[in-house]
Order: C-alpha cells, then structure tokens, then sequence
C-alpha cells in the first residue's frame, strides 16, 4: 500500500463504512454496513466483559463544579472539553460539559452507592459517545471529535491488590478481543508524562499501522485512590473502620475498527476477518439463460443450507457480469465466496475462494458436509489472518542497541524500535525531541544491554519507540 492516508479515506467510501461529508469536522456517518461491523465487534467485546462486568448508561452531561474537581484530571482535558452553556435562549446557571471520558460523571454516583465492604467491588461498563474537541488532525475513526463507540469499564476495590488484579483483567479481556480480530499489539506501561490525567499509571495497546506509524487501540488505567478521595468514596471494614476505594478504568473506541481495516486490508480493499463480517460467505451463481433454473435451484439451496447452520451468508443474483460482482464483494471484505456455474453442477463441486489469500479450490458437493467445509475454511481465515498480521506487527519491530539507529530505522522501516533506556523522565523527553520520535513506554524484561541509549547512565528498562498517530 503505497500511501495509507488515502487508502484508508478511500476504502471508507468504496467499502460503504461511514461518510465523512458531514458538515461538522471530526465528526461522521456511519452507514449500515460500518454500523453492522461496528455492532459485531462490539457484541465479542461485551460477551468477553459481561462475564464479570454489567452494562450501564451514565448521561452524557457533567456539571462544570463535578468535572472541576479533579485537579489533575481536569487539566488534562480542559482544551477538549465541549460546554452546553444556554438552555433555549436562557443562558446556564451552572455550564454542563459533553463528556470527554466519564470518570467524573460515574464516580459522584460510585460515592453514593459504596457504603459498606459489601458493596465492593464495582465492575461496570459503558458504550457511549464521549466529546473531545481534538485539535491535531483529525481523521475518521482514528482521530474523531465525538467518539462514537467508546466503550469504558469502571472498577472500585477493597485493596489495592484486587485494582492490580483488575488491571490484568482489562488486559486480558483485550487481549482476547484483539486476537479474535485479528489485531496485532504491543503493550507497554505508558511514561509518567503520558498516563491518563489522575492515573498512578496507564498501560496502552498499540498497533503499528501500514505506514509504520502506531495507533494507540487501547488502554488501561490504575487510578490508586486518587479519584476516591476527590469524589469520597469510602467503605466501612468489618472492623468499623473507613477506608477509600481503589480503582482502575480501561477503554477502547472506534480506533478498533479503524485498526481492523488497516490490519487486514489491502489493494483490493477491505478484508475482513468472519467473526465482524456482514456476510461471512457471498454466493455468485454463474447464470446463463438457457441453465438459470438449475442453478438457481442448486444456490437457493446451497445459502438455505448455510444460513439455517448459522452462517451469515448472501447470495448476488443481480444480473451482472460475475468479473463485476467478485470486484465489489472483494472490495466489501466478505471472507469467503463460492461460485456455482452449471459445469460445476454436472460436476458436483463448488469453487471457494478465500478473500485473505486469494486461494481458490474446487469441493466435492455433498449436502451432508458442506456447512462443516465452509465452517472450517472460516476457521483458517480467521486464523491465518491473525498469524499474518501479527508477523507485520513482529517484523516491523526491531530491537537496537546505539543512539544513531533511532532515526534511522524509524525513517527507513518504521514502525517500533526497542532498547534499553534509564527510565528518567528528562531522558525520555530529551530523546523524544532530539530523534523525533514519541516514547511509547516501557516493558519488563531481562536487559542484556544495561547502558541507557540516550544518556549513557544505568539502564533499568526495555522501552518501545515509534512515531505515533
Ligand atoms: C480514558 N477513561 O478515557 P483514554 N478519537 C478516537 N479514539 C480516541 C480518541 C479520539 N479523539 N481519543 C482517545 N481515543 C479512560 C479509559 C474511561 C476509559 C481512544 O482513556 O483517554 C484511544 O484508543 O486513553 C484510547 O486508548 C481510548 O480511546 C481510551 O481513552
């Protein structure tokens, strides 16, 4: 893919995902076929988070003296936060905010609920859109000013140590989600300059894009007690003694879909791993005059067969040319399409391709078998598809050991370089300036090299470095 940014704003358009002529920037459409994958990858997320999680809805506006109260937390949101500031034509006495994150919309309502140690833990989860008056670039689903799907949990513990327990969670659970997409990522604990405003530490999700550069996917916050104390959340112990909370928060947006798009897609446009697909299989029956009821008959037959064992399938009966058809259904991403041309019947097979790798294979026909072969085909793409953009994701990370390789392999390859690194603050400011690059975070690891890349000092961390979106 030669240039991403206009491959990604093209396939949105031709695979019929979203449009983004509305006339508010930082702002989009999405169409049916977007919103069903959006919808599919949001039902894996919440099967995965409703095991130990349960859903709420939190309004969508936060009084300025709620949102106020978190100094730290405030800050770092102050030039994103959009404000109601009139009712009709009568101006607000108190100015409402549009939530950017609900951190201070959840947590007044946390401070009510928690009274004893038996009320604890509280595990919940929204999916909402949230408001954040972005000023970088903005791009559809990568960098937006309402996020239209963000989904976050919300945890309050006893101990510090159920937090970090849920802090594993979170990773797990989107550890699992991103696998069953398909989406490759590299975790790292993000440096203190770049935590979630409030948090005693961030843990992010970051993919590498097409064009080398990272995408932050996901991430997950250990508040410590921070919020517990400005909004007073406290529990009584068995013993009658009073103690805050603990709490973690983790969340994911449209960046997934726009992830999955760019993980798998290529030339010939969206591709699509099953489990999000719209139609998981596309039938094209081959007609010609003379045959069209015997086919018919056959593919009728076939996408009952197919839908009844549920598989999302779709048949193309238009009257079009089948070159014409395979296009468009490539370019929409369907993983599987099987043809069925009157030769084929006479034959008794049926013609599968894959849309992941291209492969085509003739199947003996047998009414008995068939839903178990499409079945285990849908099986490998997930798979293989999974398998291949996590090699893009390993390949396109290169471990260094001297200062003078950082611009070079992120000019020359992109994508994410490693090295040992101090760990100070200054340091990794200074080397963010000095190489151009951003400071992803760090990983544990047994370093082999213990000398800082940058300032020569004691190295105590392998550290991740990219340019980022
Ligand atoms: C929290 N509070 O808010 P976070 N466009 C698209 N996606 C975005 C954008 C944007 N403008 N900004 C952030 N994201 C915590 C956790 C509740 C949930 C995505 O955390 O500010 C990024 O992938 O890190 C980010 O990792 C995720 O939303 C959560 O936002």
């Amino acid at each position: 893919m030669k240039n991403f940014s206009e491959w990604f704003h093209n396939i949105l358009e031709e695979a019929e995902l979203m449009d983004a002529r509305y006339p508010i920037k930082g702002m989009s459409v999405w169409l049916p076929r977007g919103f069903q994958i959006r919808k599919y990858a949001l039902n894996a997320l919440q099967e995965l988070l409703d095991k130990d999680h349960e859903e709420v809805l939190f309004p969508m506006l936060i009084p300025q003296s709620e949102l106020a109260k978190e100094a730290i937390h405030v800050k770092g949101f102050e030039e994103e936060v959009y404000w109601v500031t009139k009712g009709g034509k009568r101006d607000l006495n108190e100015h409402l905010a549009l939530r950017p994150t609900s951190e201070t919309s959840i947590y007044p309502m946390f401070s009510l609920w928690v009274r004893s140690h038996m009320d604890l833990p509280i595990k919940v989860y929204q999916t909402v859109n949230t408001f954040r008056y972005e000023t970088k670039h903005t791009r559809p689903l990568i960098r937006v000013r309402e996020i239209t799907t963000f989904n976050e949990t919300h945890t309050a513990h006893a101990t510090e140590e159920e937090a970090e327990k849920e802090v594993m969670e979170g990773i797990e659970i989107y550890k699992t989600f991103f696998d069953e997409l398909g989406i490759p990522y590299s975790i790292s604990k993000r440096p203190e300059w770049d935590k979630f405003p409030g948090s005693k530490y961030t843990m992010a999700f970051d993919m590498i894009m097409p064009d080398g550069k990272t995408l932050q996917i996901a991430t997950v916050h250990n508040l410590g007690t921070t919020f517990a104390h400005t909004f007073d959340i406290q529990f009584e112990n068995e013993d009658g003694t009073h103690d805050y909370v603990h709490q973690v928060c983790y969340g994911l947006s449209d960046r997934v879909i726009a992830s999955l798009i760019a993980a798998h897609g290529d030339e010939k446009g969206l591709s699509l791993p099953p489990v999000v697909a719209p139609e998981q299989v596309i039938i094209i029956p081959i007609i010609f005059k003379e045959n069209q009821d015997v086919v018919l008959n056959f593919t009728d037959n076939l996408e009952k067969l197919l839908k009844n064992n549920g598989i999302r399938v779709k048949q193309d009966k238009r009257e079009l040319r089948p070159g014409k058809k395979y296009y468009e259904w490539e370019k929409r991403g369907v993983p599987l399409r099987i043809e069925v041309g009157p030769r084929d019947i006479e034959n008794n097979t049926i013609v599968i391709n894959r849309r992941d790798t291209g492969n085509k294979e003739f199947v003996d026909y047998d009414e008995n078998t068939v839903v178990d072969v499409v079945k285990d085909r849908l099986d490998s793409i997930t798979h293989d598809m999974k398998e291949a953009s996590n090699k893009f994701q390993e390949e396109k990370t290169f471990a260094i050991e001297k200062p003078e390789q950082i611009k070079k392999t992120i000019n020359k390859k992109g994508g994410i370089i490693t090295c040992s690194w101090c760990g100070e603050t200054d340091c990794g400011k200074d080397m963010e300036e000095k190489f151009d690059i951003d400071v992803l975070g760090t990983q544990e690891s047994d370093l082999e090299n213990k000398t800082c890349i940058n300032c020569g000092k004691d190295a105590s961390y392998k550290v991740l470095i990219s340019k980022t979106y």
